[in-house]
């Protein structure tokens, strides 16, 4: 009897051991993107990225087992913070990564500050998001990053009158304002600030506007998966035969719908950090794995702000030698380096921002499908709306 109970007793001790220690060797990482509704896309990009860096780099690092457990917000923040809250004090997430629009990631930074738990914002690009939490650190990009190298583009090539028409919220606000200050500056003339909802945009009205305001070309930014709506009213209103010049962030040209965007598309120039046709060994291989694993899917910048997010998580879990102690993989992110599909990249050490090259682009057909062919490049771009002191 006495025996048995022992060996009960050394059986359960063992369990409850082994739980432990599985406990211990797993670091959870909750990524929280919309899966559903409007930017879906952007979830499922996001997704993919995450996870074909996990296929590539194996699911163990600095001897932790990695889990990766997505979550849905359906693009409205009081999920995202819900999810946060419940993937820290349930699921025991070390880190947490994703967020598909500003407002998502903004909701998450008072609870990254209090349970001090990394925040990788990889596909939101307001500028200021990094500043609304010590534990925050991006791997996307910011609107003024991508922006600004536009007014340079547009000063450069003659371009003098423009209308810029963007998504009336913290990135579309952030794209107008760095496109048209600099432009002004440089001697442009902005002809009308034109701003569309976030929520079920009507493009007609205001492209009509346009098309009355003749500038030289329009500049525009719309979240990604908005495109191609976009697009479509662009052709309706007779805008790609009217000789205005369609010009914006990369947001507009997004791989992900540029396929299906139609000739019209031909001709737009952008400034990004990212494009699926960028000639590097890095970027092949990364696209080439990409569509193998999703079903021939094409990566856009929001897949690589995921894959880079992971590689930056994987790097700081490497540099602790595991530990998840938020505030250690904090210091361990700041001031890394690697080489993403995007080019050469850095997390500024005193932003927690991503410097990164800033391409100019047009799209092209390429082997009978549009890309964005990259023509020219501003090296290590840093976040402006900071380096001017914000
Ligand atoms: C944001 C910025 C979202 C750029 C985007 O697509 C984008 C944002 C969903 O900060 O909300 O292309």
């Amino acid at each position: 009897m006495l025996k048995t109970l022992l060996a009960v007793g050394v059986a359960a001790s063992a369990i409850a051991a082994s739980a432990a220690l599985a406990d211990d060797n797993t670091v959870t990482i909750g990524m929280i993107l919309p899966m559903t509704g409007p930017s879906a896309s952007t979830g499922k990009q996001e997704q993919a990225g995450a996870q074909l860096y996990i296929h590539e780099h194996g699911d163990t690092v600095a001897g932790k087992k990695i889990q990766l457990i997505v979550k849905d917000d359906t693009g409205a923040p009081d999920v995202t913070k819900r999810l946060a809250e419940e993937l820290i004090g349930n699921d025991k997430a070390k880190v947490l990564i994703g967020f598909g629009l500003t407002p998502l990631a903004l909701a998450v930074a008072p609870i990254a500050t209090e349970a001090k738990v990394p925040e990788i914002v990889s596909a939101a690009g307001t500028a200021m998001i990094t500043e609304k939490s010590p534990f925050i650190v991006r791997t996307s990009f910011t609107l003024p990053q991508a922006a600004e190298p536009m007014a340079r583009w547009c000063l450069k090539n003659n371009i003098r009158k423009v209308a810029t028409l963007v998504t009336d919220y913290g990135p579309g606000v952030d794209a107008e304002k760095w496109f048209s200050e600099p432009f002004v500056k440089g001697g442009g003339t902005v002809v009308e600030k034109i701003r569309v909802p976030l929520k079920n945009p009507d493009f007609a009205p205001f492209l009509q506007r346009v098309s009355d305001d003749k500038p030289d070309a329009v500049f525009v930014f719309v979240p990604s998966g908005f495109g191609a709506a976009f697009m479509k009213e662009f052709v309706d209103r007779g805008l790609d035969k009217s000789g205005i010049k369609l010009i914006g962030t990369g947001d507009v040209t997004d791989d992900d719908l540029l396929p299906s965007m139609g000739d019209a598309a031909i001709g737009a120039v952008t400034t990004h950090h990212y494009s699926a046709a960028h000639d590097s060994p890095e970027n092949k291989a990364f696209v080439a794995d990409f569509e193998k694993a999703n079903n021939g899917m094409r990566p856009n910048f929001m897949a690589v702000g995921a894959y880079d997010g992971m590689a930056l998580i994987y790097h700081a879990l490497e540099a602790t030698k595991g530990s998840t102690d938020g505030q250690a993989l904090i210091d361990a992110m700041k001031g890394a380096k690697w080489t993403s599909p995007r080019g050469p990249v850095e997390i500024d050490p005193a932003t927690r921002d991503i410097i990164q090259n800033i391409y100019v682009r047009k799209v092209e057909k390429v082997n009978g499908q549009l890309y964005n062919v990259e023509f020219d490049k501003i090296e290590a771009v840093k976040d402006p709306f900071k380096a001017a002191g914000n």
